[in-house]
């Protein structure tokens, strides 16, 4: 495995792309990820972008309890201690906000080992009933929303609130996470638990974590049903429709994020990320030149952010673009800006290719 930490003697070459005013201060609470940082699989704690719609609220862990209701045979209220009494499960896992792209400088997107209890397990004690069809997370964070309809706004007091299928929740990926890179979550990582669904978006990703209900219609609360989707030309019965769908499991994605040189030897650094679809390749295109395949890490896990790299040899001095696309198993082949644009009308889950710029002297 090549180690993404800078070895001796090489140095960083500046992106020209940057805006000036760009830095990972989001004001307050939200912080970017310095992708051109990268010098490991794991983002450290520290540096793990962040963000949330209603500020952080403040949980006393000894007296937190997990509320568990709904369509259950037995709801419960489970202290942190009977959690960590109920198992535990460690994932490597990466994710980004489904509005990372390049507006940010792709800043929005990092990697963490997570650990807590499988869902399924705090499901099988309460015991889901047999009409149940949804579970809802609401997190302990909450605020007043204005909620339009038939072009009129209402402002109501709501729970960030996030729902997935009784199968989805039921399938060995998701946990209930209390620990990231070996510590208890920060209060900017959701202390004391949050969701964690391996290969979705961040959305659905759901902090502070204080109840969760099963229920049998859909959840169509505000970032759920509205706040986060997609407004999508697919072809469904030989047709173009456009429809619109929650954001849940993310595309696959490779932004080229650290250049660097050493003697005569350009180094391209990059990520790869979806919603753990094996990967067929990662190419990296030098200006007008051809695509040439980079080398792919194989990642801590199938839910891990995938490095990967590229050598440059003879590149001359001057500013030069670089851009990188990954193509799936299934030949999904990661679409420029203008292919994405003819079948995607909203900004959310920008996947498309980015080009970025470099100064070589
Ligand atoms: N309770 C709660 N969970 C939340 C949110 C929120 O506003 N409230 N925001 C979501 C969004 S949009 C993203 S991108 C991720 C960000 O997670 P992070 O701060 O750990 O990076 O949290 C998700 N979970
Ligand atoms: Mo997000």
């Amino acid at each position: 495995m090549t180690l993404p930490a800078l070895t001796r003697g090489e140095q960083l070459l500046a992106f020209t792309d940057y805006p000036n005013e760009w830095t990972t201060d989001r004001g307050p609470e939200k912080r970017r990820y310095d992708i051109r940082k990268i010098d490991g699989e794991i983002t450290p704690a520290d540096q793990f972008f962040t963000t949330q719609h209603l500020g952080h609220p403040q949980i006393d862990g000894a007296s937190f309890r997990l509320k568990v209701s709904g369509l259950v045979d037995r709801p419960m209220e489970l202290s942190l201690d009977e959690l960590r009494g109920m198992g535990e499960t460690e994932l490597v896992a990466g994710f980004e906000c489904s509005g990372n792209g390049p507006g940010g400088m792709q800043g929005s997107v990092s990697n963490g080992r997570w650990s807590g209890v499988p869902l399924r397990t705090i499901l099988d004690k309460v015991g889901v009933k047999d009409n149940a069809r949804v579970v809802v997370f609401f997190g302990a964070d909450s605020g007043t929303e204005e909620v339009e309809f038939r072009g009129r706004k209402y402002e109501v007091e709501q729970n960030y609130g996030r729902s997935i299928s009784v199968e989805a929740a039921m399938s060995p990926e998701p946990f209930v996470a209390s620990s990231m890179n070996g510590a208890p979550l920060t209060v900017h990582q959701g202390f004391p638990l949050r969701v964690l669904m391996p290969g979705w978006y961040g959305a659905p990703n759901l902090k502070w974590l204080a109840n969760i209900h099963v229920q049998q219609e859909p959840y169509l609360g505000k970032y759920q049903a509205r706040w986060y989707r997609t407004l999508r030309g697919e072809m469904i019965g030989g047709e173009m429709r456009w429809t619109e769908a929650a954001i849940t499991r993310m595309r696959t994605k490779s932004i080229v994020a650290r250049v660097s040189r050493k003697a005569d030897t350009v180094n391209i650094l990059g990520f790869v990320l979806n919603d753990g679809t094996p990967l067929r390749s990662v190419e990296v295109k030098i200006d007008d030149g051809a695509w040439q395949k980079a080398s792919l890490e194989s990642g801590q896990s199938k839910y891990a952010w995938k490095l990967f790299t590229y050598e440059w040899k003879g590149a001359t001095t001057g500013e030069h673009t670089i851009v990188s696309r990954a193509t799936d198993v299934n030949g999904d082949v990661q679409p420029t800006r203008e292919e994405l644009g003819g079948t995607k009308k909203t900004r959310l889950e920008d996947n498309s290719q980015h080009p970025r710029t470099v100064m070589i002297s």
